[in-house]
């Protein structure tokens, strides 16, 4: 368990300084969008939060710098204020970070990990592991809002199997009870647990995320100007924003161009699309006459065994992610061609549940039977409700240690800077059950 803490610790760490070293200082404290925070925000609050719940609440140490604490508190400061608290200077923000980490592997190696309670078992360093990690996907989006040169590369993710386009549209998935949500999974959030039984209806669901080409034909067909397909306020949003296409898509010279990380290139057509808002993927299931899937029917699909009647971890089985089951990590900045990763499909036969796009689900964010927070209200108790529509399956830009069958993330449904797309769903009809 130590191994695994040190290791998931140090690939956080990693990642972390390569997205706060391949811009300069000053690149660091623009604040690029509103909408996010400036890099060097994120790089201070990562270390101000393993502070508070590792060496504060594990080690019982006390606060080493207590009047920064506040600067860092998110529910203190909108990210839209955060540029003009006084904070760490890049310089300073990377020494806090270094000084905490080296008391942390201290405490790690004075920490007995065993139970099940936040401060004796492993969940602690594991949840700030994934904190990091969130914070490492949200300083990527930052990277892919910011102007100017690219500083980010990585090598593309390979072209799909030859059997991707032999691939049926979309996939029955029974009807009947599964188990939802996990009370042994040793890293999951407050929100992920527990495990409960949830009936599911029949219904089909894509077998591959929706893709640019697909969506492009929603475009071309008039998608974003007529109401039919919309929701009230997402048509609201479409016509005060006056938005045509996903974000950062352009349409010139007769074709569609998006913008990736610094550069400009052509749409691929057979790439899962990409920074759509829950609003356009509702509009577009619409207007292919389905709807978004449920978020228990997503889990169902992602992780009931069949053959087993149990619920996994993953589409796959219960192994560790591997390259070759999905994109995740940030190993590609974007995600692969549909119908790729075929050992990642679940028994259904369905591809791409983890990894590539964050799937937008029909489901607001809601706690499960019997919701208990830890450590904190302000992780996710405080998000439940009508606004928070959820997210499931994760992106490209979410590491492993963030990632399994039953991760929640959620966002506002005008949200269109996230790495999410989407696929689509029906309802079965009795005579296809047959
Ligand atoms: C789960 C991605 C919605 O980034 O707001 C980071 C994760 N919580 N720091 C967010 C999180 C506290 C959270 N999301
Ligand atoms: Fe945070």
């Amino acid at each position: 368990m130590k191994e695994r803490v040190a290791r998931v610790l140090d690939t956080a760490r990693t990642r972390t300084s390569t997205l706060t070293t391949c811009v300069d200082d000053q690149d660091l404290i623009t604040q690029h969008s509103p909408l996010m925070s400036p890099l060097v925000w994120d790089l201070a609050h990562i270390a101000n939060q393993e502070e508070l719940w590792l060496l504060r609440a594990v080690g019982g140490r006390d606060a080493m710098r207590p009047e920064i604490d506040p600067i860092y508190d998110a529910f203190e400061h909108p990210r839209a204020a955060r540029p003009s608290l006084p904070l760490l200077s890049p310089a300073e923000a990377r020494g806090y970070a270094a000084e905490v980490r080296g008391r942390v592997f201290d405490l790690l190696d004075a920490t007995a990990l065993h139970g099940t309670e936040l401060l004796t078992a492993g969940f602690a360093f594991g949840m700030i592991a994934q904190h990091e990690q969130q914070h490492d996907e949200t300083m990527l989006i930052t990277h892919q809002l910011r102007q100017g040169h690219a500083a980010l590369t990585a090598p593309p993710p390979g072209p799909a199997p030859a059997d991707a386009l032999r691939l049926p549209a979309e996939v029955l998935v029974p009807g009947g009870p599964f188990t939802m949500g996990t009370d042994t999974e040793p890293w999951a959030l407050d929100n992920e647990r527990s495990a409960h039984r949830v009936d599911v209806a029949p219904f089909f669901l894509d077998t591959t995320p929706v893709t640019c080409g697909d969506y492009a034909r929603f475009i071309e067909d008039g998608g974003y100007r007529e109401s039919r397909w919309w929701q009230p306020k997402g048509w609201a949003m479409v016509r005060e924003h006056v938005l045509s296409a996903p974000l950062f898509w352009t349409h010139e010279g007769g074709q569609w161009l998006r913008r990736c990380f610094g550069a400009v290139e052509p749409v691929r057509a057979d790439e899962p699309v990409v920074h759509v808002s829950w609003y356009e993927a509702d509009a577009y299931a619409r207007w292919a006459g389905r709807r978004l899937p449920t978020e228990a029917e997503w889990e169902k699909a992602a992780r009931h065994d069949p053959a087993t009647d149990r619920s996994r971890r993953y589409p796959w089985g219960d192994a560790d992610p591997t390259p070759a089951h999905a994109n995740l990590g940030q190993r590609h900045l974007r995600p692969a061609p549909a119908g790729s990763y075929p050992e990642g499909a679940s028994p259904y036969g369905i591809r791409q549940l983890v990894g590539d796009v964050w799937e937008w689900t029909a489901s607001d964010f809601v706690p499960y039977p019997g919701f208990r927070a830890f450590p904190y209200r302000e992780y996710s108790e405080v998000f439940f409700g009508p606004e928070y529509k959820v997210l499931r399956g994760g992106s490209f830009a979410v590491d492993p240690v963030a990632c399994r069958g039953t991760f929640r993330n959620w966002d506002y449904p005008v949200r269109r800077q996230i790495f999410a797309g989407f696929r689509t769903a029906r309802d079965a009809d009795p005579a296809e059950v047959l």
